[in-house]
């Protein structure tokens, strides 16, 4: 690995880059190649492919163990799964959520004609303001949906409370956070459900994939009525709905990395306290902590750019990616600067302070099993190397 000192090792400033191959902040992790290849033929000889089969079934079972919930409904991925669950939670009119998350969030309320009000978030900690949520009530108001994020869970206690206060619907965008815990409880059940994705860039991977966990039964019932048309048994369609099964393959992949999914968390603490450690003497660089009492899966390296670092936000993704360190700047420039939000309520941003402030400073760092102690050395060099080159 090449070493980075000075300005001149910089690729930005026409040096080779630091790294041959493109490091990324959604590498996926794989578990064992061998096992899932022998699920693989288990399937071809089965030829049973998808419809809720037998792996499907163990894969369920397996993610409402380990969340300690009753009902886990598997779907094809998480923007699906959150449409379902929306709908079957009967959600209208205007729901809020934040604008600080990836636009499956507000997308899954649109295509459902109900519209995303966006509520600001909390400086420290990314997530719904209750606060702000309050502010954003209208009598149109039906639900609203907390995304947790980063693998920290959002202020689930205070989101509760206003929704009982005010008799709305509450339902967790839980995509980040397979395998974590809010004041010692698994995430999953929390509000009415709580929606997990299973894409290729989570930790947790099923190439594609995502699911409802639940512990209501009635809602569990319909949301499986919901993903396979609304069939009841052969020739009978008994609820409206869709195509949202997972496939067996998928849910092989699912099982090989739920056995792998101590060693990943392992290799993503790991990383997070070698970042910790090198990126600590970095001026105006702060690094998103978690809280070590609760359950964590360490999925995100966030970094936040303070005004008193020498270099900006972009000039730094610019140097990291002219090393080939593809940084990204999620969730800029927010959900309401997005179409076709930004056409519907241009003026959604004057209530979003917090959410452009944070959407402005924050980058995320690769990590995960295809990361080592060396690697996350030489991004860090990268990132002082720039504050030197801009200071
Ligand atoms: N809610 C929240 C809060 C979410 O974050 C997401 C998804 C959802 C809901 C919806 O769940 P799904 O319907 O996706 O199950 C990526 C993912 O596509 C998306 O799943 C994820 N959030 C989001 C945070 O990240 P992009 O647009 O950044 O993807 P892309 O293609 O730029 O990939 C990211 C990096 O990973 C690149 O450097 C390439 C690398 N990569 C990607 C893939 C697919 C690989 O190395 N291997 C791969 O197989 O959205």
């Amino acid at each position: 690995m090449k070493l980075i000192q000075t300005p001149q090792d910089l690729a930005i400033n026409g040096a080779s880059p630091a790294f041959e191959q493109a490091l990324h902040v959604g590498r996926p992790n794989i578990g064992n190649r061998d096992a899932f290849l022998k699920f693989a033929e288990q399937i071809l000889e089965s030829h049973w492919l998808s419809n809720n089969g037998p792996m499907v079934q163990e894969f369920e079972q397996r993610v409402a163990d380990h969340h300690d919930v009753k009902h886990c409904v598997a779907m094809c991925n998480g923007t699906v799964a959150l449409e379902i669950a929306i709908r079957a939670l009967g959600l209208e009119g205007e729901v809020i959520i934040p604008s600080y998350t990836f636009i499956a969030t507000a997308h899954a309320l649109h295509w459902q004609a109900i519209t995303p009000v966006f509520a600001d978030i909390d400086l420290a900690t990314h997530t719904l303001s209750p606060d702000a949520v309050r502010c954003m009530i209208t009598p149109r108001t039906t639900g609203i949906i907390g995304v947790h994020l980063w693998g920290r869970a959002a202020d689930i206690e205070g989101l509760q409370a206003i929704a009982d206060e005010h008799d709305l619907k509450l339902m967790f965008d839980a995509a980040h956070v397979f395998g974590c815990s809010y004041k010692d409880t698994m995430i999953g059940s929390f509000g009415a459900c709580e929606v997990l994705s299973f894409h290729a860039t989570k930790f947790f991977n099923t190439f594609e994939g995502g699911a409802v966990l639940t512990n209501d039964d009635e809602l569990a019932e319909t949301m499986r009525l919901m993903r396979n048309f609304g069939f009841s048994g052969m020739d009978n369609v008994i609820h409206p709905g869709t195509n949202g099964k997972m496939i067996e393959i998928a849910a092989a992949m699912g099982m090989v990395n739920l056995d792998a999914i101590d060693n990943m968390v392992e290799a993503n603490r790991r990383n997070y306290y070698v970042y910790r450690d090198e990126l600590s003497s970095l001026p105006g660089i702060s690094l998103l902590t978690f809280n070590e009492s609760e359950h964590n899966n360490y999925q995100y390296i966030v970094i936040e750019i303070g005004e008193e670092c020498p270099a900006t936000r972009d000039y730094i993704i610019q140097g990291l990616h002219a090393e080939n360190i593809l940084a990204r700047r999620y969730f800029w420039p927010g959900c309401h600067n997005m179409k076709p939000y930004i056409d519907l309520n241009p003026h959604a941003g004057l209530m979003l302070p917090n959410t452009q402030q944070v959407a402005d400073r924050v980058i995320l760092l690769p990590t995960g099993t295809t990361m080592d102690a060396d690697m996350i050395q030489t991004v860090v060099s990268v990132i002082r190397t720039l504050l030197v080159d801009k200071a």
